[in-house]
């Protein structure tokens, strides 16, 4: 049976992979840690990323064989401070990479379509492309890509990750990405029926609902090493969608929804840097990578979780 190690498990990701991981593998089998002190369900360790030996310790005292490295600063933060996003989300990955070399565990880390810079081709972007991003969140995404394959082939870790598109879930919030307007205006629609977005109009993202993204994780590692012809980091995706889609999307439900914008020039400087829309053949052909939820099916799910979730239902 796998024992996987999380980190960054109380994030927008972790808080649900973690669930469905142990869902899927056994309370017991799924260690959640992060550098807050919580209570939960199943074993959890503060661990801080920056902190490669912690990390080795708790990995060797739960005999892990699998690492799935979640904790990083996302794109706007990143933008607040580059030189602190450097140094977690570079000095977090070797810490997480070193662990997996030296106790032999299969290996996980998203990248992100935020690794893809204005030379990239806007549409249908290519599983393999040109990769100049131009932020340190992107910069760091490439880099990560690049070492994640340099710990494959020069030391056989069992290295694997996927590019995400904006995630939205509503189980934990994000943290300071360019895509959170996606999920902030499904809270607005519930609270107030009125959102301001800080991305403007017309300005097309991928996207993907959260279980689809976890799903996604669980199968690539699941996948035999034999099928995969790319390793870091498969293109996936669900939609690409623009914030009028989303509110067009929202009045199906709520139908006085009005959407007004209020345009962040830096998180608008970062999207329009990103992908239209990426090609996930490769993901497709190689895993069988398949996305269950479109706006529609995701708008639904939403409204009616976070409903209930925010007691106005
Ligand atoms: C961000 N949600 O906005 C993250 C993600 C593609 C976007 O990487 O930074």
């Amino acid at each position: 049976m796998r024992k996987i190690l999380v980190t960054g498990a109380l994030g927008q990701i972790g808080s649900e992979l973690v669930t469905k991981l142990r869902d899927n593998y056994g309370v017991d089998n799924v260690i959640a840690t992060d550098i807050k002190e919580v209570k939960t369900d199943g074993p959890y360790e503060i661990v801080n990323v920056m902190d490669g030996d912690r990390l080795f310790d708790v990995a060797k005292k739960y005999e892990v064989d699998t690492v799935m490295h979640l904790a990083a600063l996302l794109s706007a933060k990143a933008e607040e401070n580059p030189k602190r996003a450097w140094d977690i989300n570079m000095g977090g990955l070797v810490h997480a990479l070193e662990v997996a070399r030296e106790l032999d565990l299969q290996f996980f880390t998203p990248s992100s379509i935020g690794s893809f810079g204005p030379s990239t081709p806007k549409d249908l972007t290519p599983q393999d492309t040109i990769q100049r991003p131009t932020t340190m969140y992107g910069v760091n995404k490439v880099a990560g890509e690049l070492l994640c394959d340099y710990y494959f082939e020069r030391f056989g870790v069992d290295t694997r990750g996927v590019r995400f598109p904006g995630l939205i879930s509503y189980v934990a919030l994000p943290g300071g990405g360019t895509t959170d307007y996606a999920v902030d205006i499904y809270y607005e629609a519930i609270k107030t029926k009125s959102y301001t977005s800080f991305i403007a109009e017309g300005t097309y993202m991928d996207m993907m609902y959260m279980p689809d993204a976890v799903l996604a994780i669980i199968q690539l590692m699941e996948t035999d090493a034999s099928k995969l012809i790319h390793r870091n980091a498969f293109n996936v995706t669900a939609m690409s969608a623009a914030p009028e889609d989303f509110a067009k999307a929202i009045r199906k439900h709520i139908p006085d929804f009005t959407l007004q914008y209020d345009v962040d020039p830096v998180r608008q400087k970062i999207a329009e840097s990103w992908p239209n829309h990426i090609d996930a053949t490769a993901a497709k052909e190689e895993w069988g990578f398949k996305a269950e939820y479109d706006l529609d099916r995701m708008t639904a799910d939403m409204l009616e979780k976070l409903g209930k979730k925010l007691k106005m239902i």
